[in-house]
């Protein structure tokens, strides 16, 4: 696991993964393309990295990956947002090794056919696991570049089999109060809830995560499973998911039960919507140059509007923010 503690500086050990990763990424890529030719499987290349104990192979999906450049593995690892460990950016990293990540279990219930406690090691090996690189957009105005490790939550539910009544799908998070600082303060209703519509949820690109960079996520990244919404508001990606509930009625999240005129249901990446108290026109990408680096301009849906806005037909965005 990666923990960076404080006065740490980062060890070589910590360092090399990634730039492994990169390399690798770019020998794919060319592997791919002889293997083709060649009538070969990359993937049993890939296999042969599969040896650290904490490696999560996964087979490249490129047609859900975005090209922009993945952020750095430090930046990913060290600057986050996981209230239950405080408010500040640095928190997560510096607190969350405390998070028990085993045993644990799933639960999905409420409107299926199949109620279900999965084991976490089940649900690793529910379906083929992938890697996919997304964009994810906070909406304090900031974005990163990831790549995850996971599939799409879509095959968890069908195997539940959710019935006609089901509408929505109700993300609940884990509360545990020895070993989480900031849960002593009532910033939100703990535990933190999440919610999509039931197809947002079932739609290919949400998806059930697990780890990112080739490894089991780090517990400041929402060890040891969270949500990857890349067209919505990092907030939709509830992280150390211990419930799946569907349900009829649309939930209350806790960021809408927080404030409800700030953060609405559907918190989809808008331009042209801005909050309440900052504009949503620009975002600065964690890692790209110094203060003075010009901001990038933020996109409609992320930059996933190819494959989402059908969703969204006949809404007003703006109402449904
Ligand atoms: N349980 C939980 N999940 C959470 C949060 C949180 O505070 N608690 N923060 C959200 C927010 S605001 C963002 S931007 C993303 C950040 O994910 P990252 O730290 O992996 O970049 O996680 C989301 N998931
Ligand atoms: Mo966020």
């Amino acid at each position: 696991m990666l923990i960076r503690k404080p006065g740490h500086d980062p060890l070589s050990s910590e360092i090399t993964p990634e730039a492994v990763w990169q390399s690798r990424r770019e020998w794919m890529a060319r592997a791919a393309t002889i293997a083709a030719a060649a009538g070969l499987s990359s993937w049993a290349n890939r296999q042969a990295f599969a040896q650290a104990p904490d490696a999560l192979p996964a087979k490249p999906n490129g047609a859900y990956s975005v090209m922009d450049k993945p952020t750095e593995l430090k930046d990913i690892t060290s600057y986050n947002n996981y209230y239950e460990f405080g408010v500040d950016k640095d928190q997560p990293a510096r607190y969350a090794e405390k998070l028990q990540t085993r045993p644990w279990t799933v639960s999905v219930e409420g409107e299926v056919v199949q109620p279900k406690t999965f084991d976490i090691d089940t649900l690793l090996k529910l379906a083929p696991l992938e890697e996919r690189v997304y964009r994810l957009r906070c909406v304090e105005g900031w974005s990163m570049v990831i790549p995850w490790v996971g599939y799409s939550l879509a095959n968890l539910l069908k195997q539940v089999e959710p019935t006609g009544n089901a509408k929505y799908v109700e993300f609940t998070t884990v509360v545990q109060k020895d070993n989480m600082p900031g849960l002593r303060y009532p910033v939100l209703d703990w535990p933190y809830v999440e919610a999509l519509r039931l197809d947002e949820a079932m739609h290919p690109l949400t998806m059930l995560v697990f780890g990112l960079y080739g490894k089991v996520l780090p517990n400041q990244n929402g060890a040891p499973l969270r949500l990857a919404v890349p067209w919505k508001y990092g907030f939709k990606s509830a992280k150390s998911l211990v419930r799946i509930r569907l349900v009829e009625q649309q939930p209350t999240s806790s960021w809408m039960q927080a404030a409800p005129s700030e953060y609405g249901f559907y918190a989809n990446v808008n331009p042209d919507v801005p909050h309440p108290r900052w504009s949503q026109a620009t975002e600065r990408r964690i890692g790209e140059g110094g203060f003075f680096t010009p901001k990038r301009k933020t996109l409609l849906f992320n930059g996933y509007a190819d494959q989402v806005a059908s969703l969204y037909q006949g809404m007003d965005l703006r109402a449904n923010y």
